[in-house]
């Protein structure tokens, strides 16, 4: 089935994500790093379906004529994006082109709905990547948006001078001062990660006061770990598509990464910015991504496990008491349901004691407790690589002081809240975990 979108009826939100994990995602170094090199047409179907389900429109895709294959992904992302529209409305397929006739006519062939063409602006960019001049960038880019324009009034165009923060601004608007009228958004993308919130509130206020009928677009590098303040930022300054990919996922250090994003405006109760985002799906699709990798979600991403595990015995206490002491953020919003509290060398006799008692079933008073805690503390830094301090644990409580299990009547057995499984056996795929440790899965 085909279905025809068009954007002329679409009402953009105040924040229109655009993802391009399949696009720029796809130039992430981890994917070398974990000999896979590239995503299957299977992997971006699965993606792709998740995005569109989550609440995201807009998806860029390379142009299709960047090998075979992505010609053919292309079209099998069409396909599965034609038959849930019917379920989730618009869903509009972008595709990455230079400015340059063959990256269009392709991109037009395979039927996307908006092209994001770039050109470079910088002068390193004018001077290694493509030779030609100020003046030539802009009667060349011209000439192209302006005939693509005619011929295909329908079409999402727009327009990013890359590496755009190292670009003049009077040679920025020198470009975009004749294309304004032709195109629906312009990009400023931060393609090497050179860009200070400061600057970004700049340069976003200056574009929107020039080019008041155009919107604009965020693409932020993290080469200084900026990437998400820039996109906070360049939303307050007017922005309102800014570029995400799961994870944050991208050329050297990534770029921002979508639930990172939402998870901050929530926190800031800027909710206005939510509108339509299914954010507890945010761990979910964190999980999906990470598998795809063959890696775990990283430690770094807001929407993560390891930001509701718990390793240090002063915190663990805590967290018996009260998991507000060491969790403000409202993470269970986007799908992290559990804590983790893991078992090891840092953790107190409080969570030993909580730990062989409520969870194991020991019959144990709390000075045994403290004997075996430091029992365990003496002997846990030698345990052999890959071997669970859990199993040190319980062979210390069963053959050093030969604890016994209470014995629960069987009709109360289920009743027992928590339960303790052993991380590795019990973690879905990809999903954060600790080969050696366990957790303690608090129910919420
Ligand atoms: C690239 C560079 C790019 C383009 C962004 C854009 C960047 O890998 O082609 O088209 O807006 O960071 O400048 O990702
Ligand atoms: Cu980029």
């Amino acid at each position: 089935m085909s279905v025809s979108l068009s954007y002329k009826y679409y009402q953009p939100r105040k924040l229109e994500i655009i993802d391009t994990t399949l696009r720029e995602g796809s130039q992430t170094s981890l994917l070398h790093d974990h000999y896979k090199y590239f995503f299957s047409t299977a992997d971006k179907i699965e993606i792709v379906r998740a995005l569109i389900l989550f609440g995201v429109k807009f998806i860029e895709l390379f142009a299709p004529n960047v090998s075979p294959q992505e010609a053919a992904d292309f079209a099998a992302i069409k396909e599965a994006r034609d038959e849930l529209v019917v379920q989730s409305g618009y869903a509009f397929l972008l595709a990455h082109v230079r400015c340059h006739p063959a990256d269009v006519e392709a991109a037009v062939n395979a039927g996307a709905d908006g092209l994001n063409m770039y050109m470079g602006t910088s002068e390193v960019s004018r001077s290694y990547n493509h030779g030609q001049g100020l003046d030539e960038i802009s009667r060349r880019s011209l000439k192209l948006i302006e005939e693509v324009r005619r011929n295909y009034p329908d079409l999402i165009l727009r327009f990013s001078g890359e590496d755009a923060f190292r670009t003049d601004e009077d040679d920025l608007f020198s470009v975009y001062d004749g294309i304004a009228g032709s195109v629906a958004r312009f990009g400023t993308p931060d393609t090497v990660g050179v860009a200070t919130p400061g600057a970004v509130v700049r340069r976003i206020r200056l574009l929107r006061e020039r080019y008041p009928n155009v919107d604009l677009e965020g693409h932020f590098h993290d080469d200084r770990g900026y990437a998400l303040i820039n996109s906070m930022e360049s939303l307050r300054a007017g922005v309102r598509y800014v570029q995400t990919t799961l994870l944050g996922i991208g050329e050297r250090s990534g770029i921002t990464s979508m639930t990172a994003l939402l998870f901050n405006l929530f926190v800031d109760k800027q909710y206005e910015y939510l509108d339509g985002y299914h954010l507890r799906g945010s761990y979910p699709i964190n999980v999906l991504m990470a598998d795809k990798l063959r890696k775990l979600v990283p430690s770094k991403e807001p929407v993560s496990l390891t930001n509701r595990t718990h390793a240090a015995g002063v915190h663990q206490k805590a967290m018996i008491n009260s998991a507000s002491t060491y969790e403000a953020n409202p993470l269970d919003q986007f799908g992290v349901t559990e804590s983790e509290i893991l078992l090891g060398p840092l953790s107190g006799w409080n969570v030993i004691h909580y730990f062989l008692k409520e969870i194991l079933g020991f019959d144990i008073d709390e000075n045994t407790a403290r004997a075996i805690t430091s029992s365990f503390k003496k002997q846990v830094y030698n345990i052999p690589f890959g071997e669970s301090p859990t199993a040190l644990l319980i062979n210390i409580a069963e053959h050093e002081f030969g604890l016994r299990l209470i014995n629960v009547p069987e009709q109360f057995r289920g009743m027992i809240e928590q339960n303790l499984t052993e991380a590795s056996k019990t973690a879905e795929v990809g999903e954060v975990t600790h080969a050696s440790g366990v957790i303690l899965r608090s129910k919420r």
